[in-house]
């Protein structure tokens, strides 16, 4: 009895952090664990990626890269007629999909610092070609408009750390109040580049991350960020596999997860 998982690339927090939670709901089943990870971003990758997943007589599938609506239904056509998850589309997608809140997560990290004052505020999103970082980015637009603001500076990542230090240059040099960045590792790239050019956070700027993965407590100074529970998203995306497999009529087909700000030390 076996999953099989396609992932984003596991040298990122994230995925590596939902594929371990995936793991271990998977082995209390009794359900062994087969990944495969997508040469590059495209569809035709994913699409490989599941046919050799298929290949190896997998019983059910976990989707988790990002993929465009017409490319999600496609990849389900050909996974059919086993059960099939997608945990990276956008919210009205064609498919069964279990995706974090990106709207209430953009209006929690922008909530968070207009009530602490800050007006002047930067956006370092993620690639363009990720649905969930356009989901981001398009609720931090929608929330600071509802203040009657807009980005003071706007800048695209990787998702790397080193995509974030390489970006706060630009993005420093606008002077912002904070910043709200798409994920963990950029913002660490932002706080090394605040070391480096002696600005102190959060006395000077304020920085939000996002994922609170497992390593976001332990920067410095510790991460504010917003929380997706990767443990949850794990179990849950298992269990609703399981409950496709016994044809359990009640698993409903698309699931939104709340996410959380956890306020720590590099937003004053
Ligand atoms: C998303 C992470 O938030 C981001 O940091 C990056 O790792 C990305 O995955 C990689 O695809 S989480 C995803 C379930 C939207």
């Amino acid at each position: 009895r076996t999953l099989g998982l396609v992932t984003a690339d596991l040298s990122l927090h994230a995925p590596s952090q939902i594929a371990a939670a995936v793991k271990r709901r998977a082995t209390l089943a009794g359900y062994n664990v087969v990944m495969s990870m997508p040469e590059d971003g495209s569809q035709a990758a994913c699409e490989a990626a599941v046919a050799g997943l298929l290949a190896q007589r997998v019983d059910a599938l976990l989707i988790n890269v990002p993929l465009e609506d017409e490319a999600a239904r496609e990849i389900a056509a050909r996974s059919q007629p086993l059960p099939v998850l997608f945990l990276d589309v956008g919210h009205g997608a064609p498919v069964p999909s279990m995706v974090f809140d990106a709207a209430q997560g953009a209006q929690l990290g922008i909530a968070h610092l207009l009530a602490l004052g800050h007006r002047r505020i930067a956006c370092l999103a993620g690639p363009q070609e990720s649905v969930s970082a356009r989901l981001r980015h398009q609720g931090w637009r929608d929330a600071l408009h509802e203040s009657g603001l807009t980005p003071c500076v706007e800048a695209h990542g990787d998702w790397s750390a080193a995509s974030g230090y390489h970006h706060a240059h630009a993005i420093l040099a606008a002077r912002p109040d904070a910043v709200v960045v798409a994920n963990d590792q950029m913002a660490l790239g932002v706080l090394h580049a605040c070391a480096e050019q002696q600005i102190p956070v959060p006395d000077a700027i304020s920085i939000v991350g996002y994922d609170d993965t497992a390593d976001s407590a332990w920067f410095t100074p510790a991460l504010t960020t917003v929380r997706q529970d990767f443990r949850v998203l794990g179990e849950k995306s298992v269990e609703w596999l399981l409950a496709r497999l016994h044809a359990a009529p009640l698993a409903e087909n698309a699931i939104t997860l709340p996410v959380s700000l956890i306020p720590r030390h590099t937003s004053g």
